[in-house]
């Protein structure tokens, strides 16, 4: 099955009327996608996959307009370190490609972390298998789905 339509197919199994979008246009970052859907760019979810010093992938769910920090995604699972994954790790690990690793249908569900600065918006837009397929989705559903621990995982970000 395309990894696309494994998206599809979660939601379908869960009586979910999410739409999968596959567009012309590439969706491979957040800014690409904040362009194509017209969202703000903090909307965008980012499905980072972190690997812990012990070895567990971490599912990391970030704001499109923040930077993971990985000391606290480690802090959060009771690691020593976290480091972002390789792309080969990446499509390893969850069977995706890196541009369009999406939040949801793992073949196992992912330990998830989830920035709490996506609380900001009650939709969000994430990657759906591809890099050029993206869903909507309430914030509220996102965290059931995932039952994601929201806590503060992103640089904090200063302006004076
Ligand atoms: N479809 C978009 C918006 S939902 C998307 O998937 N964005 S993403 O942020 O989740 O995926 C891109 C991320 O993959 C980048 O933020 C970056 O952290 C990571 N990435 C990009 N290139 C590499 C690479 N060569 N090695 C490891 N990670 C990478």
């Amino acid at each position: 099955m395309r990894s696309v339509d494994r998206v599809r197919e979660f939601f379908a199994q869960r009586d979910l009327t999410i739409e999968v979008k596959e567009l012309a246009a590439s969706t491979r970052t957040a800014q690409l996608a904040a362009d194509a859907v017209g969202a703000p760019l903090g909307s965008i979810v980012k499905s980072l996959i972190f690997i812990a010093d012990d070895d567990r992938t971490i599912l990391a769910l970030v704001a499109g307009d923040q930077r993971a920090d990985p000391a606290k995604i480690a802090r959060r699972v009771g690691a020593q370190t976290a480091r972002i994954a390789t792309g080969e790790e990446v499509r390893a690990r969850t069977s995706y490609a890196i541009g369009g690793v999406p939040p949801v249908a793992h073949v196992t569900p992912l330990e998830t972390l989830i920035d709490d600065t996506l609380l900001r918006f009650e939709t969000v837009w994430a990657a759906a298998g591809a890099p050029n397929a993206l869903f909507a989705i309430s914030t509220k559903t996102l965290l059931e789905l995932t039952r994601g621990r929201v806590d503060e995982i992103v640089e904090r970000m200063t302006t004076d």
